[in-house]
């Protein structure tokens, strides 16, 4: 019998559409009940401002950590399958508005870098509302693969236009 190592990675959950606060807090629920996962913690729910095109909602954001068996395109699979179940039509309009948008930041410390699949997500060190939260739950000295210890990021990081929720 073959077994596979539990894997941390690290999803990013974003809606700033059909009351993006439940959007956030259902997919967090489905992230508890994913096959061959276990949600360890999650963050507190951030309200941001849209980084991207302005003329669009507010944003509601947050941070889980799983561990998982799953490997990462499995991983992947199930968290477009659970946007889909959002209502999340994708690539309408690039930096759009999304009902739910799940994105996997960290895969262990796995690199990927295939048309399909970017791990580290290539903006995760850039995104105010990807980095707090994320400072919540992970080590501020936590290694992102090829970009640089956490804590260095969130050193220069603007906290206007993000509110953390109760
Ligand atoms: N802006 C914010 N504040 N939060 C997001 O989740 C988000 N997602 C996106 C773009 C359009 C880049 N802007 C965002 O995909």
């Amino acid at each position: 019998m073959s077994s596979v190592d539990a894997v941390t990675a690290y999803i990013g959950l974003g809606s700033n559409l059909e009351d993006p606060k439940q959007q956030v807090q259902t997919a967090l629920q489905e992230l508890s009940a994913l096959s061959n996962s276990y949600l360890l913690c999650h963050s507190s729910l951030y309200k941001s401002l849209p980084v991207g095109p302005q003329h669009q909602p507010e944003y509601i954001n947050a941070v889980a950590t799983i561990l998982t068996t799953l490997d990462p395109y499995q991983l992947l699979d199930h968290l477009q399958a659970l946007e889909q179940v959002h209502g999340r039509v994708r690539d309408e309009v690039r930096w759009g508005s999304r009902t739910l948008d799940l994105d996997l930041l960290l895969y262990g410390d796995s690199v990927i870098n295939t048309p399909r699949l970017q791990i580290p997500h290539p903006e995760m060190a850039n995104r105010t509302f990807v980095l707090l939260p994320l400072s919540e739950i992970a080590p501020r000295e936590m290694e992102i693969p090829c970009k640089g210890v956490l804590k260095s990021f969130l050193e220069g990081l603007l906290e206007g236009g993000i509110e953390r929720l109760e």
